[in-house]
This record gives structure tokens, C-alpha cells and sequence, in this order.
């Protein structure tokens, strides 16, 4: 089946794992990427992109899908600068869409991006994984931000959404989003995607919405993408084939109430890329993130294989965190991004497709 396995790579001299390295994990097709150095609402320029699809390509890779352009906090606000931010972002859309990109993934969380309170901690056989502590993340956003800004400057590592230029501005930030409903969000994304979409239209781009990781509020601010609900409004507020979801099963089934493999087959043909993550959930509703397999966690990594493969789904895949294993310590790996455990699970998807796919040709 033409799903397209993909694989996120920082970008040359920000990313610990090479090209080459990615080469030689089999039916690896597709390299997401991004321009990691731009701040949300800068312009991408051609020969920013072209460089980096050249060295994508040069490994036979495709550079079809990009993760992330993120969103300027004024869009997700609703101020009045807005509109200027939104003419940015569909230069960014026609730019990328003259080197072949299909997708672009982005979220539209208010402040903070994912939100873990442990990146290292221990999973029980040797390995790390990233962890969420959920008495940790009550009244004090600080005390987190702090807790990835210090490690960022400790090991020299930029996380997108967590750019220090943001989190210096804190207070700022909250402040601006006080007003800012549920519902004034919903409108906001709403105007956002119906500003781009001429831009989509015209070069064939479909914007995929990652799920909110977290899928709740936190500290106060609102969170939109967290349910079935909700991906079912979001795509019916801007019907149209370029509005489209990244399934991230990870983010969504941090909520165990979520059947990721329910929302799959629902929405199959609107999923533009997937995210495959499993969650290991503790009785006081921590969670920690598990190896893909699907008996290492409680997020239901072979029925959503399933639902997508029984629809013909031909979007884009690509294993999301993985534990570290190793030598993978703090300071050699990017939290989540490490490369042994990701290529385990690349491995594990594509045995159960593999599978699938043997299973319908014997039917025929
Ligand atoms: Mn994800």
C-alpha cells in the first residue's frame, strides 16, 4: 500500500542523526523537516527551503512533508496584526509549495507546545522515555519552563516551542491570552485557516493539524484539539479537502477516553499525516511515553494501524518519540528523538502493515 513511512530530522548540524543514517533503516521514504531556526511568523525564503530539500533529496529521500511552520502567538491571540502574520504565512505555503511539499503540519496551542515534567525518566528496563507528572503541572508554569529552558541551555539544544525568545516573554504571554476564550480560539483558528486557504488551494498543500499534547487545558489556557469532538468540528468549520489532521496517537491518547483507531477510520480520508506513539498510563494519570509496540502501552497501536490500512490510507507515517535507549543519555539525544528506539518502532509499524497488506492479497 502507498503509505509513506516517514522520519523527523532536525537538519544538518542540528540534528545528532544523519541522512545517512536514516538511509539504512529499511522503508524509510520520506524526511519531515523544517526550517528550525525561523521564529513563528518569519518568511521562509526559496533558498532557505531549497537547500535543505537538495540534501533530503540527495539521499533519495522525499521532502514532502514539513513539521512544523508555527503559528505567530498574535494569530492564535486574534490581534490586529494578525492579518499581516497570515499574509507571512501564505508566502511560506507558496514557497514551500515550489519544492514539492504536500503537508505541513502545525498546532495551535496557546504558550507552550508538548508539555512533559521529566524528558529522562527511568521506564524500568535501562531506557528513558519522556514523562508527564500531573501534580507537577498545576498553577506553576514557571517552574516547568524553566525545567526545559535549563536544560536547553545545558546541552545546546533548541526544542520548537520552546524557543527562549518566547519564554523569556512569559508573563507577556499569559497576560495577552487572559481574554482569550475556548471559543474566541476556535474563531481564531477558523479565520487562520480560511485566510491560508487560497494559498492551499493554489499549490495543493494540505495543512494538518497536530492533536494539543497534552489533550487538556493547562495553567489556565485552553486547548482545542483533544477529542473526537473536536476533530470532527475543526474539519467541519473549514470544509475543505487542504484542512486536514496530523493524528498524533501519542498526544491524543494522553487521555486514555480517546480510541485513536475510532477517529482513523472516521476520518480517514482528512488524516494527512500520522504520528505513531504509545502511552503507558499510571491509576493517578501520569503517563509515560512506551515503546510502539502495542502491549508496551494502552493507546492501541495495531487497531489504529488497522483502521488506517483498511481504509486504503495513503498519507504520511512516521514513528513519533521513542524511549532512549543506550548510550542515548541527556546531553548525546534529543529528548524523544533519539535514533534506536524510533527505528525499532519504524520496524514494528511496518511488520504490521507488511502483514496487513499479505493478509488482503491472500484475500483476493
Ligand atoms: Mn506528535
Amino acid at each position: 500500500m502507498p503509505m509513506k513511512m516517514g522520519w523527523r530530522w532536525y537538519g544538518e548540524g542540528n540534528d545528532p542523526i544523519s541522512l545517512a543514517d536514516i538511509k539504512q533503516i529499511p522503508g524509510v521514504t520520506s524526511i519531515v523537516w523544517a526550517l528550525h531556526h525561523k521564529m513563528p511568523g518569519e518568511i521562509w525564503e526559496e533558498e532557505e527551503i531549497k537547500e535543505v530539500v537538495d540534501q533530503i533529496h540527495s539521499y533519495g529521500f522525499d521532502a514532502e512533508v514539513v513539521e512544523s511552520v508555527n503559528v505567530h502567538d498574535d494569530i492564535k491571540i486574534g490581534l490586529d496584526t494578525r492579518d499581516g502574520l497570515i499574509e507571512n504565512y501564505k508566502t511560506c505555503i507558496r514557497n514551500l509549495g515550489k519544492y514539492g511539499v504536500k503537508v505541513i503540519c502545525y498546532n495551535f496551542m496557546p504558550v507552550f507546545d508538548w508539555t512533559r515534567t521529566d524528558l529522562f525518566h527511568p521506564v524500568g528496563d535501562g531506557s528513558t522515555a519522556l514523562f508527564y507528572e500531573k501534580d507537577k503541572i498545576k498553577d506553576d508554569y514557571k517552574s516547568m519552563a524553566e525545567y526545559i529552558l535549563n536544560f536547553t541551555e545545558k546541552y545546546n539544544m533548541t526544542f520548537p516551542g520552546w524557543e527562549p525568545e518566547r519564554m523569556a516573554r512569559l508573563d507577556e504571554l499569559f497576560k495577552a491570552y487572559a481574554p482569550v476564550t475556548k471559543d474566541m480560539l476556535w474563531e481564531n483558528l477558523k479565520y487562520f485557516l480560511e485566510g491560508v486557504l487560497p494559498a492551499l488551494e493554489e499549490t495543493g498543500i494540505k495543512m494538518a493539524i497536530h492533536m494539543d499534547d497534552p489533550p487538556w487545558d493547562i495553567f489556565g489556557l485552553p486547548r482545542l484539539m483533544v477529542d473526537e469532538k473536536a476533530c470532527d468540528k475543526l474539519l467541519k468549520m473549514v470544509d475543505s479537502p487542504y484542512n486536514c489532521l496530523t493524528l498524533c496517537t501519542g498526544s491524543l491518547n494522553a487521555n486514555p477516553n480517546n480510541n485513536c483507531a475510532e477517529i482513523a477510520r472516521k476520518h480517514h480520508d482528512r488524516i494527512a499525516f500520522a504520528h505513531i506513539r504509545n502511552i503507558h498510563h499510571f491509576p493517578n494519570g501520569d503517563f509515560s511515553e512506551a515503546a510502539h509496540r502495542d502491549c508496551c502501552g494502552e493507546t492501541g497501536i495495531i487497531d489504529v494501524l488497522r483502521a488506517l490500512h483498511d481504509s486504503g490510507w495513503e498519507g504520511y507515517i512516521r514513528p513519533d518519540h521513542g524511549r532512549q535507549l543506550w548510550e542515548e543519555g541527556p546531553g548525546v539525544c534529543r529528548p524523544g528523538y533519539g535514533k534506536y528506539d524510533r527505528a525499532l518502532g519504524t520496524q514494528y509499524m511496518l511488520g504490521v502493515w507488511d502483514l496487513l497488506d499479505k493478509l488482503d492479497g491472500e484475500k483476493k
